[in-house]
This record gives C-alpha cells, sequence and structure tokens, in this order.
C-alpha cells in the first residue's frame, strides 16, 4: 500500500489496483480555434494544464499502471446523440453541425481528438463516450472490472461537468477516486473551486483532490521538488 498525501485527508492505494483516467483533452475544447473558443471561451485556462498532465501522464507509465483517455464525442450519423443533449447549447453551433475543426464532437473530426502533446501511447485504452459521464453508455465498468482497479485518479476538462460526473458515477460504483487539483481545469475558475469543495467535503463525499507533485511523489517515492529559497 501507498499512501497520497491528500485532502481531506491520506488517500491510501495500491498501485497494482489503481489506474489514470484522463477526461476529455480534447482539441475543440482546449486549442484556439476549436469549437470552446468559438463558443467565447477562454481555453488559454485549460491550454495551460497541458504539461501538468503530460506530467501525471508520465508518472503512471513509469510505474507502469493502466491509462484510459476518454473522448466526449458522437457517431457521424448521431444515433447516440439523444434529442435533449441535441437540443442545447448555442443554435448556431450544435453537436454534428460543421465547426471550426470538422463536425462538433463527432468521433474522427480532428476537433473531437485528443491534443497531440497527450496522445495515447499504444497499449493505453481510448473511450469514445456519448455523456458527460465516461460510464454512461460505455464499457469502462467492464474494463476496470477486468482489470481489478480499485481507486481510481482523475485528470482532465471540464472539472465541474465531465470530470466531476464521470467522479460521482465511479463513487457511486465502489471505487475511491482522486482528482489531481492541477491536472484539471474550467472555462469558469469559480466553478473549479467549487467542485473541488463539493468533491472533497463531507470527508471526502465523492473522493479526494492532491496536486500532480504528491501524485507522483507517492507512486515513484521521489522527494518532493526543491522549492526556492524565500529568505
Ligand atoms: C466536458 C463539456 N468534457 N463541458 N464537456 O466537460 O461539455
Amino acid at each position: 500500500m501507498k499512501t497520497i498525501a491528500a485532502q481531506p485527508f491520506a488517500f491510501p492505494f495500491d498501485p497494482a489496483h489503481t489506474a489514470l483516467i484522463v477526461i476529455d483533452m480534447q482539441r475543440d475544447f482546449i486549442e484556439p480555434g476549436g469549437f470552446g473558443a468559438a463558443l467565447g471561451n477562454d481555453v488559454t485556462l485549460l491550454k495551460k494544464i497541458v504539461p501538468t498532465v503530460a506530467r501525471l501522464i508520465e508518472t503512471f507509465r513509469t510505474a507502469g499502471l493502466p491509462i484510459i483517455h476518454t473522448r466526449e464525442c458522437h457517431k457521424p450519423d448521431l444515433s447516440d446523440l439523444p434529442a435533449a443533449k441535441h437540443r442545447r447549447g448555442k443554435p448556431s453551433m450544435r453537436i454534428g453541425d460543421p465547426g471550426p475543426m470538422g463536425r462538433i464532437l463527432i468521433s474522427g473530426e480532428p476537433g473531437a481528438d485528443t491534443v497531440p502533446e497527450l496522445a495515447a501511447a499504444p497499449g493505453e485504452i481510448v473511450l469514445d463516450k456519448p455523456g458527460k459521464g465516461a460510464f454512461h453508455a460505455t464499457p469502462l465498468g467492464e474494463i476496470l472490472a477486468e482489470k481489478k482497479i480499485t481507486h481510481l485518479v482523475f485528470a482532465g476538462v471540464t472539472t465541474e461537468v465531465c470530470v466531476q460526473t464521470t467522479m460521482r458515477e465511479a463513487n457511486d460504483r465502489g471505487f475511491d477516486c482522486l482528482l489531481a487539483e492541477d491536472g484539471t481545469e474550467s472555462y469558469f475558475p469559480e466553478f473549479k473551486k467549487a467542485a473541488l469543495d463539493m468533491i472533497r467535503a463531507q470527508g471526502a463525499i465523492v473522493g479526494w483532490t492532491a496536486t500532480v507533485d504528491q501524485i507522483a511523489q507517492a507512486l515513484l517515492d521521489r522527494d518532493p521538488p526543491a522549492r526556492g529559497r524565500e529568505d
């Protein structure tokens, strides 16, 4: 067993039963010139976490632990898109419409792909999901059961939508969940803060949070990075 120095208290985990889930680090949400930017969102907030998420992924690769990358997207014929989800959003820019990086949130289109800096390595799982939560209408539950995973570390975007929804789904299914505080982001900083507070409230009601350094320190048994002198 190992322990991550986390909030609201230490997170004990067995690396042999732990996986990383990286949620929706897709070009359309993160890159300037994508769907998120076209909707008027400040994508620089999301782009800033890419190197930190890359470090977390590298930590799991070094430790030899499973990594699952998700992408929120739909089939080209929209057969997995509920009418209620289709109706939402800006009328001029709905899922499936032509967007700045191909059809919006459609599998196979450039905008739906993961940003190249975080591309999956051979052997890592890439899971396309039609919902906000990664368990809905996907084989994620079966994949984790087959790998005997009991503990999940999360990163990705956006904190309060797809990340938090998936953590809540996982929590209800009996997984212990920890979110990388600096490996997740929102277009709305106040929503990120509220989501982190909510997750770890009432004795980790949804899960734990920790920094990528704290996660790496526990997984790789490394000392924390040296801090500069403050005097
Ligand atoms: C995600 C969204 N990935 N905000 N999607 O959070 O619509």
